[in-house]
């Protein structure tokens, strides 16, 4: 096919070369309601103050808007937190995170006061000293002044993990610290950005979710709204999981009214149980469905014409793409029977409206963006998009706005071209203006393209969770950082073997912001925290990026007087004053439908996408430019029974990880005794025919492993996951354990990512296989003590 190639910078998505997207901040076209809640943002009741505010973390959240009561005596002490029946979306409804918050905040081994240790202690749990703010500065200043003046700004690399206030939040980088380097790093950006990259360039919008009324004043009642007939859950869960703005309850409430579900998913959960499909697929394996889904819409003629027709760009090259993925095919692919995939591929395309919800288990493959490319292909051909009820948008200046904050203005166009990764995956690193998670790794092993000498730890606990093969990180991190510091609200396994200034973090309840679910994008809410008390000296991620960056790089904050100036500017983009909506603590947000037909979705005001040809994509410029296929299609995972046959009789079980438990964010609230006895111990999930042939034990250890490395896991016998496939939990560490090294509470004995390998990506750079690995399982003698009562002991039960 003959096609025009676009330059990729000339792509309308990309950030980093587009100050027209940059500054388009300031026009929002969405009206904020507030949906007459009834309730002032503070009263008194029963002798104590209750103050509403709108959380997002810590403890572990993404920015879900809900909204919490916080109650506090005469003393300002936190007494106890209840949910907020008066936010129209939540109603009320809190998890076990929230409602233990005060457990949290006042944890006995919180970290209350800055910290500082000598470079050589590293790994010493002992030799840390009480600093005052004031101290800990002077130190960072004279640090980053040599360290920059020496090696350059593009020395230092910001750490950072999941969405948080701080997470996606490039003034750490672009204002606060000025390196280009700011890093999520976890292997091929495997979370989010893969899905968030499929639709800004396939879509031209940041994040597709279902629409579930949230930013409609009548929510499911609205005029405006209908009950979607069919919701189809894709490698996502939910109602634990509750990620990024989707409010994982609003599927039960959707499920009361009549929707029904098709959920893809090699485990059983809530919801699968209750769908009309639960198609059980081998890990890492969705490309292959996807496509066989597309084939049976296209070829038994249940596609939307009409949207096709006007909206959709290369419709007979996809048709004749997925032709040759028959359910037959995928079938014998996936171990989903063919008659199902046929089944459940009418049920969704006869649906309307339907849509669709797409989860983690896409990214954390090398075979993502291809998925994701099927998955809006599908939410496009059946006319899905931007309808009530159906999936639901942001326009085209929502998205995640504050990665461009700042951005060249702080760095400078020289700077931000040094970016590690920006040429070799411009897909990746000009749309979200990170650096590549696997090159930095690779830059500070080998100071190829140039030493890296300097971390800041925003948000993220890359030892116990966020990265791949943890030791090989913490290697290149203590081998060649020179000084690193660490901002959190508990001492972590990572801050204890690699840095060398603890910063001491606020909690939610603890701190002033704005929430925005989706992180502005395909908006539901906007919720606001109210500050409702403080314990110790902790600061918020805005009140460090303002204090610190005042004083490493005042130029960059003289327009700010107070951090309020700055979360006006950030999140508000300069339209509301902070003070004025605070005390609303929820505002839903409305958009609009088929913004496509109006000209809200494009930079030049015309009808259709924001995309090179105006339409949605289903065969690919972007991609093409990006040196990956226009059109989708199916890879097997690196190591899977198909592709590595010869693997099979050392590691004979699938590995999928990470799937969210009730009790914890990743590898938080291990301390909190609430959410610890929810789940003592590290699971993992095994098939009871597989467990007989394993001679393991329901509740016995077992020793998980493969290539890369091993695990010490508690093994659970159950129907959860089917024959073949093992499932297990990610995120752990034993914060009732010795800190120092080597044991570092624990994190390395018991951490799944020790079997996951880094530069697993696929051909823009996206995806790991997180949740599609082989391995081997077998029982331990040893007996591998985590014993409950050690952890009461230690963190005390506090009622
Ligand atoms: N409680 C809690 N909530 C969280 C988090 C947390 O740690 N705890 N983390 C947050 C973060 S950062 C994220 S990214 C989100 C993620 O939240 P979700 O998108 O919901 O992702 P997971 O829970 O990792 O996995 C979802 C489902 O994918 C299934 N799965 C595993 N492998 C495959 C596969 O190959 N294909 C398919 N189709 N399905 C598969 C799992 O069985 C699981 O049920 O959750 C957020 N919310
Ligand atoms: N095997 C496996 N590994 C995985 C996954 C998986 O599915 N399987 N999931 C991956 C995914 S999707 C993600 S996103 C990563 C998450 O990885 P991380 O984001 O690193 O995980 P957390 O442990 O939740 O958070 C790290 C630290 O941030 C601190 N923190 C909490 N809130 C804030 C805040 O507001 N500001 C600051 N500065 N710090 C805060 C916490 O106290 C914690 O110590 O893990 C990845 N790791
Ligand atoms: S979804 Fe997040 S913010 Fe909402 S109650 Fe649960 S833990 Fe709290
Ligand atoms: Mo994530």
């Amino acid at each position: 096919m003959e096609k025009e190639y676009l330059d990729w910078k000339d792509n309308p998505t990309m950030r980093a070369w587009h100050p027209d997207r940059l500054n388009a901040r300031s026009k929002y076209t969405i009206s904020e309601t507030n949906n007459d809640l009834n309730k002032p943002w503070q009263f008194e009741e029963d002798g104590l103050t209750v103050t509403r505010t709108s959380p997002w973390s810590p403890p572990g959240c993404h920015p879900v808007g809900c909204t919490l009561k916080c109650y506090t005596d005469k003393n300002g002490r936190l007494v106890k937190v209840e949910g907020d029946e008066n936010n129209p979306v939540t109603q009320g409804r809190l998890c076990a995170r929230c409602i233990t918050l005060k457990d949290y905040i006042y944890n006995p081994s919180r970290i209350l006061h800055p910290m500082k240790r000598d470079p050589k202690e590293r790994g010493n749990a002992d030799a840390w000293e009480q600093i005052s703010w004031d101290e800990a500065f002077d130190i960072i200043k004279r640090e980053y002044d040599r360290i920059t003046a020496q090696y350059g700004r593009e020395s230092i690399v910001c750490f950072v993990g999941t969405g948080r206030e701080g997470g996606t939040m490039a003034p750490f980088g672009s204002r606060m610290l000025c390196t280009p380097n700011f890093c999520y790093t976890q292997s091929g950006y495997a979370c989010y950005v893969p899905r968030m990259a499929a639709s800004s360039y396939l879509l031209g919008v940041a994040y597709p979710e279902i629409d579930y009324a949230g930013g409609l004043p009548g929510r499911y009642d609205d005029p405006e709204y209908e009950i979607p007939e069919c919701v189809v859950v894709w490698g996502k869960d939910p109602l634990p999981s509750n990620p990024d703005g989707l409010f994982g309850h609003a599927l039960i409430d959707l499920m009361r009214r009549g929707t029904r579900l098709i959920v893809v998913d090699p485990r059983n959960n809530w919801l699968s149980t209750r769908a009309d499909y639960a198609l059980k697929l081998r890990p890492g394996t969705d490309g292959a469905l996807a496509m066989a889904w597309l084939n049976v819409i296209i070829s038994e003629d249940l596609y939307d014409h009409e949207f096709v027709e006007y909206w959709c760009y290369g419709f007979d090259e996809l048709a004749e793409r997925v032709s040759e993925m028959t359910p037959d095919k995928a079938a014998e692919i996936t171990g989903v029977p063919a008659h199902m995939i046929v089944e459940s591929a009418r049920m969704y395309a006869e649906a309307t409206p339907a849509s669709i919800s797409w989860g983690l288990a896409l990214d954390q493959k090398a075979n993502g963006m291809q998925v994701g490319h099927c998955l809006i292909a599908l939410m496009a051909i059946c006319g899905n998009i931007d309808v009530p009820g159906g999936i639901r948008i942001g326009d085209k200046t929502m998205g995640l706005n504050e990665a461009g904050f700042g951005f060249e203005e702080g760095l400078g166009k020289d700077l931000v071209q040094k970016m590690i990764g920006a040429n070799e995956y411009p897909a990746y690193c000009g749309l979200i203006l990170n650096s590549h998670c696997d090159l930095t790794l690779r830059a500070m092993e080998t100071g190829d393209p140039y030493p890296i000498k300097m971390g800041f730890y925003g948000g993220n606990n890359l030892l116990s969770c966020t990265s791949a093969e943890p030791q090989r990180w913490m290697k290149a991190i203590n081998d060649t950082m020179e000084f690193v510091i660490a901002f959190d609200t508990f001492m972590t396994p990572s801050a204890q073997a690699t840095c060398d200034i603890f910063l001491p973090l606020a909690a939610a309840a603890e701190r002033e912001g704005v929430v925005q679910t989706h992180y502005g994008s395909s908006p539901v809410t906007m919720g606001f925290m109210n500050e409702v008390l403080r314990h110790g000296e902790g600061m918020s991620d805005m009140e460090l990026c303002f204090n610190l960056g005042k004083v490493l790089n005042p130029h960059l904050w003289e327009q700010y007087d107070e951090v309020r100036d700055f979360i006006e500017h950030l999140r508000l983009g300069k339209k509301y004053r902070y003070e004025d909506i605070r005390k609303e603590v929820v505002l839903q947000r409305y958009v609009g439908y088929r913004k496509y037909e109006t000209g809200l979705l494009r930079r030049d005001g015309k009808p259709g996408f924001n995309t090179s040809t105006g339409r949605v994509e289903l065969w690919s410029y972007a991609f093409h430019q990006f040196g990956d296929q226009p059109l989708p299609y199916y890879e097997e995972p690196q190591y899977s029974p198909v592709s590595t046959p010869e693997l099979l009789e050392k590691y004979p079980f699938v590995l999928t990880t990470g799937a969210r438990t009730y009790a914890f964010f990743h590898s938080e609230n291990r301390q909190i005794p609430y959410c610890r006895e929810l789940n003592p111990d590290p699971l993992l999930e095994i098939n009871p025919d597989d467990a007989k042939a394993a001679k393991v034990a329901d509740g016995q250890w077992v020793k998980v492993s493969n290539q890369f490395g091993e695990a010490l896991l508690k093994a659970k016998v159950s129907q959860i996951v089917k024959p073949g496939v093992v499932h297990a939990q990610h995120g752990w560490w034993f914060p009732e354990q010795d800190g120092n090294a080597p044991n570092l509470y624990g994190t390395f004995r018991s951490n799944i990512n020790n079997l996951v390998p880094n530069f697993h990506f696929g051909k823009m750079g996206f995806g790991a296989p997180f949740k599609c690995l082989l391995c081997n399982v077998e029982p331990v003698s040893e007996n591998y003590d985590t014993d409950m009562e050690l952890v009461w002991d230690k963190f005390g039960k506090l009622v």
